[in-house]
């Protein structure tokens, strides 16, 4: 083998091993006492972080009780997808406003 060719082989193993991680942020807006978008669909290791545009604090809390995640005014906060399934949401201040994260294996 040449030098080159084993650097093309090296090239392939690294994008093979990396396919597995690459996990994606999906944001989620607060606006107006409202989660944008109100459903989404994600995979286990990808991170969903919440951008909270109001002056007022939210949360996002699984109604599972799996994650819970405190939004500051103007903050945001993120929480990595650890397990497949479907998880409804809301925030503890404001229960009328909900969501749901569909999570793919
Ligand atoms: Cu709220």
């Amino acid at each position: 083998m040449t030098p080159g060719r084993i650097g093309l082989a090296a090239f392939f193993a690294f994008e093979m091993l990396s396919i597995p991680a690459r996990a994606e942020t999906i944001q989620v807006v607060v606006d107006k006492l409202v989660f944008a978008p109100a459903e989404l669909n994600a995979k286990v290791g990808d991170t969903i972080e919440w951008v909270n545009k109001d002056n007022l604090a939210h949360t996002a809390t699984a109604t599972n009780g799996d994650w819970n995640v405190t939004l500051a005014p103007k903050q945001n906060g993120q929480v990595v997808l650890k397990k497949p399934g479907s998880t409804d949401y809301f925030c503890k201040f404001h229960p009328n406003m909900k969501g749901r994260v569909v999570v793919a294996p």
